[in-house]
């Protein structure tokens, strides 16, 4: 058995960086250049990759604890993978319980002075001979610790804008990290070279600045006339490649959908994958240390998404910001219940018509005096008939009536908007209130039938919501929706339109009123309706015409036998 000790690489001179996450576990088997585990200083995040294949012993190190380079990781057996560190060119595959550094991760490779730096410095400026020119610089990507592109993922500099040494210019991506790239020097941004979203390697040009003052650290300095000029000192010069400061892995969020998510902790491949997958990283909860965002909180969040009712997506896809979850245990005792699927499917459906309806509500007051009285004269017969009639089938009779007198208020939207559908027929929804939720019981043909008819059905239908026992076809079809709250209470209220039906009335508590008859105040009994429509089909005139008729048939009792 071969054992191979992993340490802690060249972090870019990051003291104590801690353990946020361990991404292997004791028997994992590892492949080469595998994540291990993720390092955060108080300003990286890296992930430590695997200098070689081999299978998981013996844990050197804990979530929290502080490492510094040369701090040991793990210990692999790499017997079993001894041809991949062959093919690694690992000159000590089989040395025995050996501290090895995995180059792959050395992210400390400096800033670098450019090489190939032509010209003198110039002389005749007694500042710039002096170390203190004011001179141009090209900032260019870093050694960063790996051959392929890398991607800029942010520009954190503009043109014009001051920056100081150490300060980021841009963010960098691959496949394993994300770097800051730090400023060598103070100065004024005068250029940007690159932009979002390019593909650097190292060397590429990023961005020119205007040194002010100050020796200048190593860096590629060039005249106004864009000559390259060596201005640093000789001992500098000597060294063409001295280290100047080490990219940083970013803890900042590089997502531009996580503008205002600087506390995020989240690991650099975490944060590609919820690029890729558009996902703000602010509304994911996190569940590792520190409310750390791991992968499984991604992917626990993208497929809550993807299984979720339409209100998620409707939020998700249309930009609507999201309301915020607060822990209420904080304030008090709380419970948590469930929803049943009555009441989420109701919040979708109300949720979908909100943001697609342009709503608007009228009101009015039916004077249903003599309604009343008429009604109170048929209890004897309702009692006789195993019934009892209460003014909802009334209400729903003179409803069926006044939709068939306005078509446009039983009629729905087609083709995108573009065709109106009229129906011959008028079925009714009726909301009803169950203990599981509200549901939408549709009364066939209203129109055709009496008041008897209509009252017995309103009673076995909204008996039948009650017990769970309506059936799929009995909530479908309406064209128009009564919401009653007569029995319940309330002066008027705004409903929803329940899509694609374009009208909805609401039926509120009758009550005795003062109404003045031309002479003096008459006690009338008043019903409050109040009718909301989508206005993108009923405009206010279609609308005042549907109520004001209804209102004058619940009114003159007689008209609703004419029908
Ligand atoms: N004004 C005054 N009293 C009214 C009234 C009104 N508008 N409507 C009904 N009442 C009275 C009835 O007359 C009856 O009293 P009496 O026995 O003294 O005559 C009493 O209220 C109880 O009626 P009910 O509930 O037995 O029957 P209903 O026909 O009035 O209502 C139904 C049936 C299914 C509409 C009702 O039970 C219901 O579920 N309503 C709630 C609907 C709802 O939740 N809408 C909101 C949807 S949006 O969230």
């Amino acid at each position: 058995m071969t054992h191979q000790t992993i340490v802690v690489p060249d972090i870019g001179g990051a003291e104590g960086a801690e353990v946020v996450e361990l991404l292997v576990a004791v028997g994992d088997a590892v492949e080469l250049e595998q994540s291990l585990i993720v390092l955060e200083s108080d300003k990286a995040s890296m992930e430590i990759p695997a200098s070689h294949a081999g299978v998981v012993v013996e844990l050197k190190m804990a979530v929290g604890d502080q490492l510094s380079e040369g701090d040991a990781i793990l210990v692999l057996d790499t017997s079993a993978a001894a041809s991949d560190n062959a093919e690694a060119g690992d000159q000590e595959a089989s040395s025995t319980d050996q501290s090895v550094v995995s180059t792959d991760a050395d992210l400390a490779s400096a800033q670098r002075v450019d090489e190939g730096s032509e010209g003198v410095a110039d002389s005749a400026d007694p500042e710039a001979s002096a170390g203190h020119a004011i001179s141009e610089q090209i900032v260019e990507v870093p050694d960063i610790g790996t051959d392929g592109d890398v991607e800029v993922v942010e520009l954190c500099v503009s043109v014009g804008d001051k920056i100081e040494e150490g300060d980021s210019v841009v963010v960098l991506e691959s496949d394993k990290a994300s770097m800051e790239v730090p400023s060598p020097a103070a100065g004024e941004v005068l250029e940007l070279l690159i932009a979002e979203g390019a593909s650097v390697t190292q060397g590429a040009a990023l961005i020119k600045l205007s040194v002010t003052g100050g020796s200048l650290p190593a860096a590629t300095a060039i005249d106004s006339n864009d000559t390259a000029v060596q201005t640093s000192p000789p001992v500098v010069a000597a060294n063409p490649a001295p280290q100047v400061s080490a990219p940083e892995v970013s803890a900042q969020p590089t997502s531009p959908a996580s503008d205002d998510a600087s506390d995020l902790y989240v690991g650099p491949a975490v944060r590609k994958l919820a690029r890729e997958f558009g996902v703000d990283l602010k509304a994911v909860k996190g569940s590792g240390p520190k409310g750390r965002v791991v992968k499984e909180d991604l992917q626990a969040y993208v497929s809550q998404r993807l299984a979720g009712p339409a209100t998620r997506a409707v939020s998700m896809g249309s930009g609507i910001p999201e309301v915020a979850e607060i822990d209420f245990s904080k304030f008090g005792p709380v419970r948590h219940e469930e929803r049943s699927r009555i009441d989420k499917v109701t919040a979708t459906n109300m949720s979908k018509s909100w943001l697609n309806v342009p709503h608007v509500t009228q009101f009015d007051d039916a004077d249903i005096t003599d309604l009343e009285a008429f009604r109170s004269s048929l209890k004897a017969e309702a009692e006789q008939r195993g019934s009892k009639l209460s003014p909802v089938p009334f209400i729903i009779k003179a409803v069926a009536i006044a939709l068939n007198a306005n078509p446009k208020l039983k009629s729905s939207l087609a083709e995108q908007g573009d065709v109106l559908v009229y129906k011959d027929y008028c079925h009714i929804g009726m909301a009803v209130d169950t203990p599981n939720g509200l549901v939408v019981p549709v009364i066939r043909d209203a129109d055709k039938k009496s008041v008897w008819a209509l009252s017995d059905e309103i009673r076995e239908l909204a008996a039948k919501a009650k017990d769970k026992k309506l059936k799929p076809d009995e909530m479908q079809g309406a064209v128009f929706t009564v919401s009653s709250l007569g029995n319940i209470g309330g002066r008027g209220f705004t409903p929803i339109v329940n899509t694609p039906e374009v009208g909805i009335l609401g039926v509120s508590k009758a009550s005795t009123q003062p109404v003045w008859d031309g002479s003096a105040f008459q006690p009338r009994t008043m019903l409050p309706v109040s009718l909301s429509y989508n206005h993108r089909v009923v405009n206010g005139g279609d609308a005042g015409r549907f109520l004001t008729y209804l209102v004058a048939l619940l009114s003159d009792i007689r008209q609703l036998a004419m029908n």
